[in-house]
């Protein structure tokens, strides 16, 4: 990848086709790759790299299989306000198989993803959505004759990459409930591998966008969390961005829906909201590329905690979270706070202004910056008595 800078390329022709192709200003082009750059917390020249591998390098071929889900993945995909999103997703890698996408069914298809599988052996992209189902031989699932867990092991076998995409692939999700009757299981656990997830019923599509940029640009997934979670999108905690904290610290609270203090915008915590247990980024990224509020909480509905194991789908709704390492009012940023691991003041500020979220508001979300993932790593490292030297520097 030659070294560039961003400026260099306002003028270059291939950044101006890309652009074109997107149906963007290369301005605007050029601006989506510096925010993709920034989120996924990449030094300075990245923004370029991304640009030029967008512009001029061959699209990945991803094969996107269906299994337990509601098809809320695919759809969050698809339902952004405006469509450059999914112009984007749909620019950057090259859809091989989908079935909720492909006008084509029955053999047309199957014939469509062994071709694919075929030409791009040991480079394609496999994106896994839904759970899948694992008792009774795994009959609860069965696509062109063959059981999801048996599909999922053949698109595996040869694929460079393979992306969990929404909490059922992640983790089992929504379909594994108690008493999980059908054995949903994550993709992981019938590989019998880690793979990198993207958890969230739906899952943010920018974090998909962003992931998949970074296999385009760069040939590797972004750096993933003990979970397998990309650690630029799924580093702190829904509570430490959350525009009602200051709620929360003052202790004003929301008892019932529609009272008062729920119409005043006060805190979700005591109507079961799990942001202070959950991570992911969904305060600051929001969905629909519709606007500020548009998240579960800024829409007035507590946070169920989808992206994480064992709170989403499994906690109730109304019982109230656990604290993991916020303690309300006495443990706000320093002044010389260190830190965070995942995104830059800058990647905050960029991603703010893009999002249509107030400079004022963006400000807020760098100084909320914590650390709590870290914490938490050190944490579950001193407790298995192997606590490391670098995490005992935090
Ligand atoms: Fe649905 Fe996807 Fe939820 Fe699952 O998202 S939005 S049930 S995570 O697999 O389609
Ligand atoms: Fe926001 Fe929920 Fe935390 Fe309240 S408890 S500040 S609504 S994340
Ligand atoms: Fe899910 Fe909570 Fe975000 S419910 S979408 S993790 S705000």
């Amino acid at each position: 990848m030659a070294k560039q800078d961003l400026m260099l390329l306002e003028s270059d022709e291939r950044i101006d086709a890309a652009a074109t192709r997107l149906s963007m200003t290369r301005r605007e082009f050029l601006q989506f790759c510096a925010v993709l750059a920034t989120t996924l917390g990449l030094p300075q020249g990245a923004d370029a790299a991304i640009a030029e591998a967008v512009a001029t390098k061959k699209r990945p071929s991803v094969i996107w299989l269906h299994f337990q889900e509601c098809t809320g993945c695919t759809e969050s995909l698809l339902r952004a306000e405006h469509p450059a999103l999914e112009k984007l997703i749909l620019d950057v890698i090259s859809l091989d198989y989908h079935e909720t996408l492909f006008a084509a069914a029955g053999h047309q298809v199957e014939e469509a993803r062994l071709k694919a599988m075929a030409e791009n052996k040991g480079k394609y992209v496999l994106v896994v959505e839904g759970a899948i189902p694992t008792k009774d031989g795994g009959i609860y699932c069965k696509i062109g004759g063959k059981t999801a867990i048996d599909l999922l092991k053949e698109c595996a076998a040869d694929a460079a990459a393979v992306i969990a995409i929404g909490s059922c692939a992640s983790w089992g999700g929504m379909p594994s409930t108690d008493p999980n009757p059908t054995g949903a299981s994550s993709a992981s656990q019938v590989l019998g591998k880690p793979v990198l997830t993207i958890p969230g019923c739906p899952p943010n599509p920018y974090n998909f966008l962003s992931t998949v940029v970074q296999f385009l640009t760069f040939g590797k997934l972004p750096e993933v969390d003990h979970l397998g979670r990309p650690k630029f999108a799924y580093s702190r905690l829904i509570h430490e961005n959350c525009e009602r904290r200051a709620h929360f610290d003052a202790g004003r609270f929301a008892l019932e829906f529609g009272d008062d203090a729920h119409r005043h915008g006060f805190c979700l915590y005591k109507l079961g909201c799990k942001g202070p247990e959950t991570y992911a980024n969904c305060s600051v990224i929001l969905f629909g590329d519709a606007g500020a509020g548009t998240w579960p909480v800024g829409c007035g509905h507590p946070c169920i905690g989808c992206t994480e194991q064992g709170v989403g789908f499994q906690k109730p709704i109304h019982a109230v979270a656990k604290m993991k390492n916020i303690q309300p009012g006495v443990f706000l940023p320093g002044v010389v706070e260190e830190k965070g691991m995942g995104a830059t003041l800058g990647s905050a500020a960029v991603l703010a202004a893009v999002t249509g979220v107030a400079i004022g508001a963006g400000a807020k979300f760098t100084k909320n910056l914590g650390l709590s993932h870290k914490a938490e790593e050190m944490e579950r490292a001193k407790n298995a008595g192997k606590a490391s030297s670098e995490s005992a520097e935090v």
